[in-house]
């Protein structure tokens, strides 16, 4: 399928979807959420894709928040049905069954930020920025800011980047727990295809019952998490991974993971 305002490849295993509106800083409209769940529909259909790979095209931006010029005008029931939209993408992308992570190329700011966020996990190169700046422009995070950004750095750093609009570099936004790592901008993508390769390596199984395991366990006690983990863990069993890795170690070779019960 052409997509007008994203790149959609599949490197191998991995799947790679890169927001393509340079010259609005890889801006947010209706057409870019469009075009982003129509690869995912691709992804799910296509077996051979372990692990799904974002970024932003150019050297500037990840992506520089939702599209102003196309938000300034929206009426109340529009706002509400954009960010619905918006909003429905990112639990997607949330619970995408394999594991998505954001390689943070320059801005990920309001929108962008938010995306960022839905990933399970966040490398950036030294010139990202992030930030929640809706405030500035008389608004308020509306794809999941002031729920996400708290659940990751505490609630009141989450509070002081929302009502200060502060943009922050990558160094910060490691050390306040936001994002993985931190490389340089002429590795970040070699070193995101590193360990996406190395993840896609794994069981598919194993990383997506891995990836239930720890999202829905967050929001249960420690006893029921544990339970849940255990109910997990026996329905791999029912996969050929789990006699392939075991089978493995003990014939001291390679495990080639083939199973896939999702
Ligand atoms: N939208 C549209 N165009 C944008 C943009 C954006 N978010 N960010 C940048 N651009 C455009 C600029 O207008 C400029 O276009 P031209 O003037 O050349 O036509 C071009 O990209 C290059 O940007 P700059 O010239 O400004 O570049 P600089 O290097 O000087 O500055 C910057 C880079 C990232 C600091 C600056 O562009 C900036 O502050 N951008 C806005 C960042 C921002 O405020 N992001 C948050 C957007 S609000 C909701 C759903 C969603 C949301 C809210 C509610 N519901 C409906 C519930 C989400 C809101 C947001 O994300």
């Amino acid at each position: 399928m052409n997509y007008n305002n994203i790149l959609f490849s599949v490197e191998g295993s991995v799947a790679v979807i890169k927001f393509n509106r340079p010259q609005a800083l890889n801006a947010i409209n209706p057409d870019v959420l469009k075009d982003v769940n129509a690869a995912l529909d691709e992804i799910v259909k296509n077996p051979l894709v372990k692990v799904l790979v974002f970024t932003g095209e150019g050297d500037k931006a990840f992506v520089a928040g939702a599209d102003i010029k196309h938000m300034v005008t929206l009426t109340p029931l529009q706002a509400r049905e954009f960010g619905r939209v918006g909003q429905e993408l990112l639990f997607r992308i949330e619970q995408f069954p394999m594991p998505v992570i954001a390689c943070v190329n320059g801005f990920a700011l309001g929108g962008g930020c938010e995306i960022a966020m839905s990933c399970d996990f966040i490398y950036a190169s030294e010139k990202a920025r992030f930030g929640q700046p809706e405030i500035n422009l008389g608004v308020i995070p509306g794809f999941g800011g002031t729920q996400r950004l708290g659940r990751r750095v505490g609630n009141s750093m989450a509070k002081e980047l929302c009502m200060t609009g502060a943009i922050i570099k990558a160094d910060e936004a490691k050390n306040i727990g936001l994002i993985n790592r931190v490389f340089p901008a002429e590795t970040l993508w070699e070193e995101t295809m590193r360990t996406a390769n190395l993840i896609a390596s794994k069981g598919k199984t194993a990383l997506k019952g891995i990836k239930d395991c720890i999202d829905r366990g967050s929001d249960m006690d420690l006893i029921n998490g544990c339970r849940m983990e255990s109910d997990a863990f026996a329905l791999i069993f029912t996969s050929p991974d789990q006699k392939e890795g075991m089978s493995a170690f003990l014939e001291k070779r390679t495990p080639e993971f083939k199973g896939d019960l999702y």
